[in-house]
């Protein structure tokens, strides 16, 4: 992974709120603002000011992570969420009742460590994440996804971002399943939000294969608060195909959900802000304290033999690359929409905000002994692997399958558009920060991409920063056709577009299905998608969430056939 001046910068400095510097641009050599560790750690004087009423301003006390003990909390697994009952389907598509849930959005007490007291965050339920929705395919489901939180936000929201000004309720929600094929009114558009009090029925239909899904708040400028403060959860698409794979199953498949935050020593979530309380947004979003499912460094405790985890990069900003302490190799059987061709074996694997894979780790040859599951230097959780006598069912083992799902290429010449989207970091004016456009086109320009429903589209990012933007498109499913490195300097200065070598294809674990793309830094990635599923108008945007909050988002509207 290319690594920007930026982001050495961002990753050492963790609070590091406000660093917008950009090296490709039309500035270059942005100056860097102050830190947050310094911005917040001021207090007003009154000597300079002889008269004026002294205020006092909080002091950011951060939590010393690196001084609590490691492995001491067990992994917590989200409850699954049970239906209330059957209800008719108000779209009126299935003849049958369809599974009604509930699930209302409130505060509630977390711990993320056995020595930190209590955290105050937002759940769909009682957990962070919220409880797993189990679901089948062509079973629809019916959510009412109550908005039951505070009217008051606990985060600092930006008043100057689109969407969130301050004549607006400052707690809205829009939840999005994030891979679910749904009909635009269900698909949690960020206008369409409820405040505290208000309640959203959103039909599933579920006419798509299993799947690694999972929701997660997208409320217009608010949802990098929002999905901080805890507003996530995993929805698990399965199907018969999947059934006769014989995967591990019941303990043995285990979601794992990845989220950096940051906290202050009484154990409150803590957001950094840019230190202009007029404009608190900042770039991105790197936490020292990495959670799995909502605790820090959580251990688990596993018998010698596969595991299938479920992973999800739930992360702000965060991309990060997965490895085992003692090396061993694992196999990773799916992507975001489901399984991959065949298994594919890594010894590390990237994942970007957004991303999911489905992974096969066989602790057989481990027994006995302690792993942990690293972040590059950072462990973020322990294996405790048994010894074969403790085993509590024979341990038989299952080959994984060679073949486990059959994905025909969509074919080139099926496109009838190829569209060139460029990612790019200018400077805004007012204020004066860092913004990303896609197109160079903010959320609320007209809509400039109205593909046909049922055409065949290739789009291709032009990526000419330094960052790598996870692009997610909604609605639909696509395949990553290749990369190709380019001169981003060069386009930025003539708007030529000169490719350095030759277009390499995906590697083996992104030969699946996928929703959302690493786009990589001065490189061209192309993707081809159908838009298959309903006409109407949803969203494609960079998964860094405070990119998207900050105008890198735009509408999209699939048309109705001529
Ligand atoms: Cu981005």
């Amino acid at each position: 992974m290319p690594t920007t001046r930026r982001k050495l910068l961002l990753e050492a400095g963790r609070c590091a709120a406000a660093l917008a510097a950009s090296q490709i641009g039309a500035l270059k050599a942005l100056p860097l603002q102050q830190p947050a560790s310094s911005v917040h750690n001021h207090q007003t004087s009154g000597m300079d000011h002889p008269g004026l009423q002294l205020k006092e301003i909080p002091v950011h006390r951060p939590l010393r992570v690196d001084r609590l003990e490691p492995f001491v909390d067990p992994l917590p697994i989200p409850p699954v969420a049970k239906p209330l009952g059957v209800r008719a389907d108000p779209t009126g598509k299935s003849p049958h009742r369809i599974d009604f849930y509930r699930l209302t959005m409130r505060q509630v007490p977390t711990r993320i460590h056995r020595d930190v007291p209590p955290t105050p965050m937002w759940s769909y339920a009682e957990t962070v994440p919220g409880p797993t929705i189990e679901a089948r395919t062509d079973h629809p489901i019916l959510i009412e996804w109550v908005n039951a939180l505070p009217s008051a936000h606990f985060l600092p929201i930006d008043h100057t971002l689109h969407g969130a000004a301050s004549d607006q309720p400052e707690v809205r929600t829009a939840v999005h399943v994030h891979g679910a094929k749904v009909p635009p009114q269900f698909d949690g558009f960020p206008e369409d939000w409820q405040s505290p009090g208000q309640t959203y029925q959103a039909v599933y239909p579920l006419n798509q294969q299993a799947a690694t899904l999972w929701y997660h708040d997208h409320a217009m400028g608010i949802e990098r608060l929002n999905q901080y403060a805890g507003l996530f959860g995993f929805f698990l698409v399965r199907d018969e195909a999947e059934d006769k794979l014989a995967l591990p199953s019941g303990r043995c498949e285990v979601p794992l959900a990845f989220a950096d935050r940051l906290f202050a020593e009484d154990g409150s979530l803590y957001y950094p802000d840019s230190g202009d309380p007029a404009a608190p947004w900042i770039p991105e979003l790197y936490g020292d304290a990495m959670l799995v499912n909502g605790k820090l460094t959580p251990f688990l405790e596993v018998e010698p033999r596969p595991y299938r985890f479920r992973i999800l990069n739930a992360a702000n900003s965060r991309t990060w690359i997965f490895a085992l302490s003692n090396s061993q190799t694992f196999h990773q059987i799916g992507s975001d929409q489901g399984f991959l061709p065949t298994p594919v074996q890594l010894s590390q694997l990237q994942l970007s905000p957004g991303e999911r894979a489905d992974i096969v780790i066989d602790f057989s040859p481990a027994h006995g002994q302690l792993l942990t599951l690293n972040n590059q230097s950072w462990e973020l959780m322990q294996f405790r692997v048994a010894s074969p006598q403790s085993a509590t069912a024979p341990l038989s083992l299952v080959p994984l399958p060679s073949l486990l799902r059959s994905i025909q290429p969509i074919p080139q010449s099926a496109s009838v558009r190829t569209r060139l989207m460029i990612l790019r970091e200018y400077m805004d004016t007012a204020p004066k920060r860092m913004l990303m456009l896609l197109n160079g086109t903010r959320w609320h320009e007209p809509i400039t991409e109205r593909p046909e429903l049922d055409s065949v589209e290739i789009w291709s990012f032009a990526n000419t920063t330094g960052d790598i933007h996870p692009i997610h498109l909604h609605l639909v499913r696509f395949q990553v056709l290749d990369r190709q490195s380019f001169n981003a300097d060069e386009f930025l200065l003539s708007g030529k577009l000169n490719y350095r070598g030759t277009p390499v294809p995906p590697p083996l674990g992104e030969r699946g299905w996928k929703d959302t793309v690493q786009t990589y830094p001065e490189t061209v990635t192309r993707i081809i998608v159908r838009f298959e599923g309903y006409a109407g108008r949803y969203v494609w945007h960079c998964h860094l969430l405070e990119h998207a909050a900050n105008e890198m988002m735009r509408p999209f509207e699939v048309m109705p056939k001529a």
